[in-house]
């Protein structure tokens, strides 16, 4: 076989390394400024850092998200051209720093996360509230349904997983909304890891629930958010179900303009990030998949997980960075 016909079609492989470096150096960035109570500091370094190293990349990218209208986001704002131009047309979602105050409060898993993929397959969600459920590999499909209350939700699932209701761990965001979702579970005997903030790692966490302790994501968070959460499940296997809260007309006017005709759509992972997908994330903070940032005296060392859909290989990527001057 010759190394054209090795070539998975989809998306240039070499790619799936160069993601790596584009988090590294956005973590790298925002660590600095973990726990100093500074989440807007904290963003803007990290926003600097990546698309710096987003525009060494070969590739005629677009973001379709990322950290806002262009009116309030000056870098890496929604439908910025990113790259070098000179290569494959690819969209792009991205959060240099996902969990700005886990980040300001030195709290566990704040990540650098990017997905890029072909041209027009990630939904190009507008801000606003995305419902979510997710759960991680090894399940027949139709055993998560957002419809249905979180009770039978997490039934379900310890059926299919062959264990008891209680030893069901679900992750939540600890917000005021979801106090009667908080409660409905706590009745079921569930178990619950309320997180302040990060439901980008709250979602990747349930691929992996022997190291994260985690079964089932469940709740309401940033739309946005919701995409890269896919983006990461296509990669690593994994059911994911989400629907935007397009509450007012205002909001499903705004959506509307971004192409969404349907506002109660129920959107699966497949649809939020089609085709052929790559994921990286770096960890800023220490969390429990990834490792925080570490400084050395004479070094810096990373710790990143870079993932593909066509091949569903995850790479956990520790990295020590020796030459300093480039962060
Ligand atoms: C989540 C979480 C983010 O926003 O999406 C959340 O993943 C939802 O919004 O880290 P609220 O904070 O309004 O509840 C973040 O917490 C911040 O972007």
């Amino acid at each position: 076989m010759n190394v054209a016909q090795n070539i998975v079609a989809g998306l240039d492989r070499i790619l799936t390394m160069e993601l790596a470096r584009v988090t590294e150096r956005a973590a790298v960035a925002a660590a600095r400024l973990r726990g100093r109570g500074d989440e807007k500091a904290a963003d803007q370094v990290a926003v600097d850092a990546m698309r710096q190293e987003l525009n060494r990349l070969a590739i005629k990218g677009t973001v379709v998200i990322g950290e806002g209208e262009r009116d309030e986001a000056p870098m890496l704002y929604i439908g910025e051209e990113v790259g070098t131009g000179k290569g494959p047309a690819v969209d792009i979602a991205l959060d240099p720093l996902e969990g700005t105050t886990i980040c300001a409060k030195n709290l566990p898993n704040a990540l650098a996360v990017i997905a890029i993929a072909e041209k027009g397959s990630l939904l190009f969600a507008p801000d606003v509230y995305m419902d979510k459920i997710a759960i991680g590999p090894g399940y027949a499909e139709g055993v998560i349904d957002i419809d249905a209350p979180a009770a039978e939700n997490i039934a379900s699932l310890a059926r299919a997983k062959g264990v008891a209701v209680s030893e069901i761990t679900t992750c939540i965001l600890d917000r005021p909304r979801h106090a009667r979702l908080i409660e409905a579970v706590r009745a079921t005997g569930a178990a619950i890891r309320l997180i302040g903030d990060g439901d980008v790692a709250g979602i990747i966490h349930t691929t992996d629930p022997e190291e994260t302790g985690i079964d089932i994501y469940l709740g309401t968070g940033g739309a946005p958010e919701g995409v890269l959460a896919a983006a990461a499940l296509r990669c690593t296997g994994g059911q994911m179900q989400g629907r935007l809260l397009l509450d007012t007309p205002e909001k499903i006017a705004r959506a509307a303009k971004m192409g969404i005709s349907d506002p109660k759509r129920i959107y699966h992972a497949e649809d939020m990030a089609r085709g052929d997908v790559l994921f990286a994330a770096t960890g800023v903070t220490d969390g429990n998949m990834l490792a925080g940032v570490k400084f050395g005296r004479t070094t810096i060392t990373t710790h990143t997980i870079v993932l593909r859909s066509s091949s569903r290989t995850v790479r956990e990527i520790k990295a020590r960075h020796q030459d300093l001057d480039k962060f």
